[in-house]
């Protein structure tokens, strides 16, 4: 199959209910199994071929919603075609961006089902382009703040995906919920460059109506167009405990269904990257070594500054 030059390969089998052609699709649905900038472990280029399948799973119609998927006009137009490799990255984010882009101008909502991180880059970009002089915004769900100039000498890496568009787009496009992970120099320049950023544990304190709440005064969220990307790492591990870099005290399943209810009517363009389908048999010794490390983190904190209060 090609789709505006772009050669794409037919999946097997389509998501669930994607019973409509290109043309007269409401909800076009692709992916980019790419994985290759991975730092801890691989397999993300795996998960639309899992997604896929397991979307077999579910009813049609949306017992909650009440809504029957059967009506809604989607499309899956497969897999991007792709060399998962270091050299094959420039090509994959010049294409993604130029599919992205062509969906977007056909008037259709883009959902794009990764791969790693750093396949997020094309399509973010050609949301932007688009919708910036709208006031177009992107929120990213994420445990890490993926904020660092370059990750193993690679800009373009799935550890600085905020950073490349937040350079590009600047300090008001872009916004990140979940963050609880990221190197000491990332963390200081987040916060001195003005990244716009919620922690998992605000969001359990404070709750997430209070969170979008206080973001929408604060960037009228509720006002802008919105390209919404969900790293699965931004969930608790003990709920998606297949992800190549999951961290403990993460965001619940519920958490998530309310972002997606209350942000809905704003997203233009979707994805969601780093499922790991390998990964899922992990989760319970990186949690004790997590559990360690915090244990002994509070007792360097408390020795190097006796006062701090603990919370
Ligand atoms: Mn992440």
């Amino acid at each position: 199959m090609s789709q505006n030059g772009l050669d794409l390969r037919e999946p097997e089998p389509r998501f669930a209910d994607c019973n409509s052609g290109f043309s007269e699709a409401d909800y076009v649905l692709y992916s980019i199994p790419f994985d290759a900038t991975v730092s801890h472990k691989g397999g993300a280029s795996k998960a639309p071929a899992f997604i896929r399948k397991e979307s077999f799973n579910f009813e049609t119609y949306l017992m909650d919603l009440d809504v029957e998927l059967e009506d809604a006009k989607m499309a899956d137009i497969g897999d991007l075609a792709l060399k998962n490799t270091l050299e094959g990255q420039t090509a994959m984010i010049e294409d993604s961006k130029k599919l992205a882009s062509f969906i977007l101008e056909q008037g259709k909502l883009p959902i794009m089902m990764g791969g790693e991180h750093s396949v997020s880059e094309g399509p973010m970009n050609a949301f932007m382009e688009m919708f910036h002089r709208k006031g177009g915004m992107i929120v990213v769900l994420d445990a890490h703040l993926d904020f660092r100039r370059q990750y193993l000498d690679n800009p373009h890496s799935h550890a600085s995906i905020t950073r490349r568009l937040f350079d590009r787009w600047g300090s008001k496009s872009i916004c990140v919920i979940g963050a609880r992970s990221g190197c000491r120099e990332e963390v200081q320049e987040a916060r001195s460059l003005g990244l716009s950023f919620v922690t998992s544990r605000q969001v359990q304190d404070q709750g997430i109506h209070e969170v979008i709440e206080a973001w929408d005064s604060a960037f009228s969220l509720k006002d802008r167009p919105l390209y919404l990307s969900i790293d699965m790492d931004a969930i608790d591990p003990s709920f998606a405990p297949g992800t190549g870099t999951p961290e403990p005290w993460g965001l619940s399943t519920t958490v998530i269904r309310h972002i997606l209810g209350e942000l809905n009517a704003n997203v233009r363009s979707f994805d969601l990257v780093e499922v790991s389908p390998d990964c899922e048999s992990f989760i319970t010794p990186s949690l004790a070594g997590k559990m360690i490390r915090q244990f002994i983190g509070l007792k360097e904190k408390r020795r190097v500054s006796p006062d701090w209060l603990f919370k």
